[in-house]
This record gives structure tokens, C-alpha cells and sequence, in this order.
């Protein structure tokens, strides 16, 4: 007689989930699959560990049409941006109705599988102006987005999930609903206030938060949105070593930590309405919102895209539907007389008020200056210093361009031997010659090639900037557009500095070292920049430098001139 193993009903439902995950991944080997792109792996993420309650996969056709229309569900459920599943024109006509769709992450581990309902080519211009007021990729960077990256075609159906997808970062605060829940009842809160944020927090924050905590009774949920950086954000280590600093800074026991992989849209009070939904199904009673949460132009000075207030009203509105109450965010400010914060509507005539704006946060951290204790927290503060750290500990890259014979290349050994015996960061010379010989040996002097030749070595100098070193470069680059490129990807990372080589044609022709314009003029060479083919000067450059004149080592002594006004050097 075999005696089979007792297992707790919570074993026995973990051992059914194993045993589907091994038959599907079996069974998966002749399904089609599909690798999910970022945004497409966060709303996944949601899907599977239920924040998107009661979605049980990516919509199906009628969904998305009732959510356009109505926004709500076909059962009436309050729904405002459609989650679906774009893919390109031939997966999608190589799938049919009642197969399974292998959704895989961007390494192609299998995540879930996909019980296709609907294949459907949607028109996102109608969806766009629906969920966004417009489709002006113009006027809304988030429309922009979304036509940007959502494929033709959308696949609904529901969702059975194997895995989460892989977090190797801060596992400790990834929490899924289910263990929000949980730490929530063993903590006894049964009040529980949601905070979205993707910013850096300081005191003021922490007033902010703290006020509407206390007028409402609750604990709190600091919840940051980690899912896709947008151009500009700090990163996202720093952001969440700043957080965790930031949340010591409250009484015991008042506030946890998670993060949560939400793909914003930007989409104004229609994004509230799903942050709000998120943050219910989180556990959260209440919510805190802003008068222009949601909107892309937020907190950075520009005009606003949506009403200031609106994002408040919506979601006043849909309380009842949600089942959250929220709790309008009050701006506060530091009055110096009272040393003390208040909310802005609370501020007296005569009152002094002292705010620190985000470029002027930066501009302190860039330059080494004091941030006062009024303004932040030290650890926080701290925290950031290590990410911007002043420039003259700050990689930086040196871009000279200009026609062959112009003195790049001399300027260059005399910048690298005077780095070199600074010795404070190390430095790396990216020179025409030793690139084509190395990293572009295949690539030709055709424009396309030689705008890619730029793209690749700005790569390079891109992360040696990024890893605090000295990035020389020194190649012709004639064209505009790649050294631009490569200037907003440096500029990401530390200092940019073009140096435009202005000596003439003339006397670049004359030197002739490499006898390359000689035979340019004898018709034995082809495509050569300044005789046969185009030069298109820097339109702003650093510096310009005309060595016609001039020795390498003046040259080189304009250039750190330069550098040391700029800070760059000591
Ligand atoms: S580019 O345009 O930036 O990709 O050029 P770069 O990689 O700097 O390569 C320039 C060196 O290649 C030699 N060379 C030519 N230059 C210009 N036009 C043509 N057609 C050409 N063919 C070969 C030239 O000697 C350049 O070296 P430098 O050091 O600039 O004199």
C-alpha cells in the first residue's frame, strides 16, 4: 500500500500552479510567441499579480470598444485607458482565434500564455484623441509615444502567468498586491493612503504626504512608478536609494516602501482614474492626488496640457466606482519667519517664502554648492551628490572635428599626454585613423557610413563619459545630425565639449600629410570632405580653433582654459 503525502491546501494550490507551468511550457514548444517590449512587460506585470483587477488578460475587441466608448467594461466596471496587446501585422496573421500566444520578455524567458480571443487592427488615431484628447504627437509627448511604439494590430484574450517578470534590483521592494495586503493587515492599518511618484522627495514632500496622512487617519504606501524612465529622470537607482532614505524620515511604522513597474501614459485625469485603480487593488483606501497629476507637462514649468484641476475632479467624481477616497495633494512651501512648512493656500501677505526648483537643485548638486537642511534631508541629499557629482569629478568628452589636416589628431596627443599627467580620470583617445582601423574597419566614406562611423565611436565616448573617464574624439564628422546625436547622448552622462578645427581648406591642403588632397585633385581619389565632398561647420560648438596660426601646444592651451572656467578641471 503507498501512503500519499498530506500536503496544506496552500501547497496543494502551489503544486497544481507547478505542475500547469511545466505542461504549458511543454506544450508551449509549437506555439507562436511574442517578445514583449517595456511598456508591454509592465502592464503584463500588472495583469498577472492583479493590480489590473478585474481585467483578466489583455482586452479583447469588445473591452477596448466599451472602454473607448463608456470608459467602462462591458459589465459596467470603470475602466479609462485600454491595456492591449499591439503586435506587428505578421504575427498577428499568423495567429487565429482559440490558439495560445507564448508571451515571452525581451531574452525570450516565458512569462505567460495568451488564450487568444481577438486579432484586431484598431485605429489608434481615434484611440489616441479618445484617451489623450488628442492625436497631435505634436502637442502631447505621450501621444507621441504611443504612436511611436504600439504596433498595428492587437491580440486580446486571457492570461495565464508562469512567471513575474524578473526583478534582480530591490527584490525586497517589489511588492505584489497580494503582499501589500498582507503587510497591511500585520501591521493592523486599516486606513492606508497611496503616493504616486517618480520624483525625487524632500521636506516638503514629507510635510505634504505627512498632512494628508494625519487629516485622513492613515497609513501610507510611498508607491514610485519604476517602469519606464522618460528622458531627463534621474536614475532609477539613485531615485530609490533616495526613497529609501526619505521613508526613515517618518514615525515608526507609518510608511512602507514598494515599487511598482506602471507604464505611464500620461494620459491627465484618465490616468488618475487608473493610478487610482492600481492603488485600490494595492490595498490603499485612500489616494493622493495632485491638481495636475498625470498630465505630461507637470512640474516642469511648461503650460499644462490638461486643466490644473482636473485630474481632481475625475477622480472625485469616480470615488464611488473606485472604491478609494481621495485625498487632494496641498503644495507646501517653507516660510522662513516661522522656519516651519505651510500649504501655499495658506501662505500670508507679507509671509517670506523660500522653494528650490528642480534646474535650481541641479545646478547646486553640478556645482559642489550647499543645499540647505530647510530644502532636504542630508542622507537624501547625499544620495544625490554621488549621482551628480560636481564636474571636476564628472566624465566628459572632447569632440574635435574638422577637414583632415585641420590638427585633430596633434591637438588630440597633446590633450592626452596633458590628461594623462593630470592622472585624476582616466582617458581614452577615440582618433579617426585608430577607429576606422579598429571599430569601423568595414565601413566605407559614404555618408551613411560615415554618419554610423559617428554614432559608434559616440557610443564609445558615451560610456566612458558615463563611467567618469575622458573621452577624446577626433574624426572628421562633416555632418550635423550625427554630432548632435552624439551630443544628447554624452550630455545624458557628463560634459559634451565640441571643438570645431576651423583651419581652412587652404592650409589643411597644403600640409597634406597623408597626400590624400593631392590625389583628390588628380582625380585618383573620390568623395574626399572639402574638394568633392561636403564639410557642414558646427552650427554652436565650445570652442573653435584655427591652427593655422598656432601651435599645438596654444591650441591645447585654449582648450583647458575652457575646461577650467567650465569647472571641469582644477
Ligand atoms: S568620418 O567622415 O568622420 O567618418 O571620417 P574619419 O573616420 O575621421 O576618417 C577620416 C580619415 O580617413 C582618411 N580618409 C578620408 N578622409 C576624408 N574623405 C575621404 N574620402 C577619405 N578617405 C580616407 C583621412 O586620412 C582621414 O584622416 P585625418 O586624420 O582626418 O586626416
Amino acid at each position: 500500500m503507498t501512503v500519499k503525502p498530506q500536503f496544506s491546501p496552500y501547497a496543494e494550490s502551489l503544486l497544481v500552479h507547478f505542475r500547469r507551468v511545466e505542461s504549458i511550457k511543454s506544450e508551449s514548444v509549437s506555439y507562436p510567441s511574442v517578445d514583449l517590449g517595456v511598456r508591454q512587460l509592465c502592464d503584463l506585470e500588472l495583469l498577472v499579480n492583479r493590480a489590473f483587477y478585474p481585467l483578466q488578460g489583455f482586452m479583447t475587441r469588445d473591452e477596448y470598444e466599451s472602454v473607448l466608448e463608456h470608459m467602462r467594461l462591458p459589465d459596467g466596471a470603470l475602466w479609462p485607458i485600454p491595456i492591449c496587446l499591439d503586435v506587428t501585422e505578421k504575427l498577428a496573421s499568423s495567429l487565429a482565434t482559440g490558439e495560445s500566444l507564448a508571451i515571452r520578455d525581451g531574452e525570450g524567458f516565458m512569462l505567460a500564455v495568451l488564450h487568444v480571443e481577438d486579432i484586431w487592427q484598431p485605429d489608434l488615431g481615434r484611440e489616441a484623441e479618445v484617451v489623450y484628447g488628442t492625436r497631435d504627437p505634436a502637442r502631447h509627448p505621450g501621444v507621441r509615444a504611443f504612436f511611436e511604439e504600439t504596433k498595428p494590430w492587437y491580440v486580446g484574450g486571457k492570461i495565464e502567468g508562469l512567471h513575474l517578470p524578473q526583478h534582480y534590483d530591490f527584490p525586497e521592494l517589489r511588492l505584489t498586491p497580494s503582499e501589500t495586503h498582507r503587510i497591511f493587515s500585520q501591521n493592523g492599518w486599516r486606513k492606508v493612503i497611496g503616493f504616486h511618484t517618480r520624483d525625487n522627495l524632500h521636506c516638503a514632500h514629507k510635510e505634504m504626504i505627512l498632512r494628508a496622512a494625519r487629516e485622513a487617519g492613515a497609513s501610507i504606501l510611498l508607491h514610485p512608478v519604476v517602469g519606464r524612465p522618460r528622458s531627463g529622470d534621474l536614475d532609477y537607482f539613485t531615485l530609490v536609494h533616495c526613497y529609501k532614505q526619505f521613508v526613515q524620515k517618518f514615525p515608526r511604522n507609518m510608511i512602507r516602501l514598494g515599487l511598482t513597474p506602471f507604464a505611464e501614459r500620461f494620459a491627465g485625469p484618465r490616468e488618475v482614474l487608473l493610478q487610482a485603480i492600481v492603488r485600490k487593488n494595492f490595498g490603499c483606501t485612500h489616494y493622493m492626488v495632485s491638481e495636475d497629476q498625470g498630465d505630461p507637462f507637470a512640474a516642469n514649468g511648461q503650460d499644462l496640457f490638461y486643466p490644473r484641476g482636473s485630474a481632481q475632479e475625475v477622480l472625485a467624481e469616480h470615488v464611488g466606482d473606485i472604491g478609494i477616497t481621495m485625498v487632494p495633494i496641498r503644495r507646501m512651501v517653507y516660510v522662513e519667519d516661522k522656519s516651519q512648512y505651510i500649504a501655499v493656500d495658506e501662505v500670508q501677505p507679507g509671509m517670506s517664502v523660500k522653494e528650490i526648483s528642480s534646474v535650481e537643485l541641479r545646478r547646486r548638486l553640478m556645482e559642489d554648492l550647499e543645499i540647505p537642511d530647510w530644502y532636504s534631508f542630508p542622507e537624501v541629499v547625499a544620495e544625490l551628490r554621488k549621482a551628480y557629482p560636481p564636474r571636476h569629478r564628472q566624465g566628459f568628452t572632447i569632440f574635435l572635428t574638422g577637414l583632415s589636416g585641420a590638427g585633430k589628431s596633434t591637438l588630440a596627443k597633446v590633450l592626452l599626454a596633458k590628461f594623462m599627467e593630470m592622472s585624476d580620470r582616466p582617458v581614452t583617445l577615440l582618433d579617426g585613423d585608430i577607429v576606422r582601423k579598429n571599430l569601423s574597419s568595414e565601413l566605407s566614406f559614404s555618408r551613411e557610413h560615415r554618419e554610423l562611423n559617428i554614432r559608434r565611436i559616440g557610443f564609445v565616448a558615451s560610456e566612458i563619459t558615463k563611467n567618469g573617464g575622458i573621452a577624446i574624439c577626433a574624426p572628421i564628422a562633416p555632418y550635423e545630425e550625427p554630432r548632435q546625436i552624439v551630443r544628447e547622448l554624452i550630455q545624458g552622462y557628463g560634459g559634451f565639449i565640441e571643438v570645431h578645427m576651423c583651419t581652412p581648406l587652404s592650409v589643411c591642403e597644403m600640409r597634406d600629410r597623408k597626400g590624400i588632397y593631392a590625389k583628390a585633385r588628380a582625380g585618383l581619389m573620390k568623395g574626399v570632405t572639402g574638394v568633392d565632398d561636403p564639410y557642414i561647420a558646427p552650427s554652436n560648438p565650445e570652442l573653435r580653433i584655427d591652427t593655422s596660426e598656432m601651435t599645438p601646444t596654444e591650441a591645447a592651451q585654449e582648450v583647458f582654459l575652457y575646461l577650467e572656467e567650465q569647472g571641469y578641471i582644477r
